[in-house]
């Protein structure tokens, strides 16, 4: 495909970082978001992006316009799961018709939602394991890296899976392609499954459940009753899992969960895309999964109670 345009939809923590990167290597890069205001703070300043101590600008596009992204070879989608529907549509209603979608974003059901708007065989899935935090408009935090795996979906070619981790590792990266990539979102799944719902009731940051016995413990429950739920449905999962979950939560110990950044910002949870999943699977399977129903629970309440007029 030569030279291609990336389009990202969602210029939140995660799709400023991917976008941003990816502009900072010299590649061609459009950003798609709802949020007048950081649209503008984009186009206008550029992406202020913190890596650690240091403070980059990095000049990017972005637009409120799907339609400007239908010259892409590739398009990102990095929007809330609830979202992908309303977002992917007008995108893929514009778009040349030889160009790919790639989700990474947390959850499970984006990719099937992705492919009825889509070819069948121009849809990549994966997961990332960078931590991001959106400070404010035109600004974020790089909180933690990790790598990027994808495949492909339904019937992608797992050359276009390499194709898409070539151009993403030309933005610094570290990728790899895997075949197997149901099990490569479950384990993703059971990361989120640990680490989202409980920093967002706790406020903690993701490395505080480490340094809390209360807190790894549960963070340990809800991923052994999430494992047992994926091995019924045959899913195989890399042996030292909780460790791996773990291993996350310490390397991006600095970072606020997607979670935690969604309540404090009064918007909807991916709750039922995460946990939700868990309960909903165990439940149909007759497998009982407690921890993941009352972690679920408690973000309801919260966001029910978010969404009371205030007193
Ligand atoms: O995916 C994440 C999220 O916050 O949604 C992790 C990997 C837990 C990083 O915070």
């Amino acid at each position: 495909m030569g030279c291609v345009k990336i389009g990202v939809v969602g210029a939140g923590a995660m799709g400023c970082l991917f976008g941003g990167w990816l502009a900072r290597a010299g590649l061609e890069v459009i950003l798609l978001d709802v949020w007048s205001e950081h649209v503008r703070i984009l186009n206008e300043k550029g992406l202020e992006l913190q890596e650690g101590d240091e403070l980059l600008n990095i000049p990017v596009r972005a637009t409120e316009a799907p339609e400007e992204l239908g010259d892409c070879g590739l398009v990102l989608v990095f929007v809330k799961s609830y979202y992908t529907r309303e977002a992917v549509e007008p995108v893929a209603a514009n778009l040349r018709s030889d160009a790919v979608f790639l989700t990474l974003q947390n959850g499970m059901g984006n990719a099937e939602e992705i492919q009825r708007l889509w070819r069948e065989d121009g849809v990549l899935v994966g997961t990332t394991a960078h931590g991001s935090t959106l400070l404010g408009p035109g600004r974020v935090r790089h909180a933690g890296r990790g790598e990027t795996l994808l495949g492909p979906w339904a019937r992608t070619r797992l050359e276009t899976a390499y194709w898409a981790g070539d151009i993403l590792a030309r933005g610094g990266f570290s990728v790899r392609v895997r075949d197997d990539i149901l099990g490569v979102l479950w384990e993703k799944l059971l990361v989120n499954v640990g680490i989202n719902a409980l920093t967002a009731l706790t406020g903690m940051r993701n490395g505080q459940i480490l340094e809390d016995p209360d807190a790894e413990a549960l963070l340990e429950e809800a991923v052994l009753e999430a494992r047992s739920v994926a091995e019924a449905l045959g899913i195989s999962l890399r042996e030292d899992i909780l460790a791996h979950v773990k291993g996350v939560a310490k390397r991006t110990a600095q970072n606020r969960s997607s979670m935690l950044q969604d309540l404090m910002r009064g918007r909807r949870t991916e709750i039922d895309v995460i946990n939700g999943v868990v309960v909903r699977e165990g439940r149909r399977l007759g497998i009982s999964t407690p921890v993941n129903a009352t972690l679920s629970r408690l973000v309801h309440i919260v966001q029910t109670l978010q969404s009371l007029p205030p007193n």
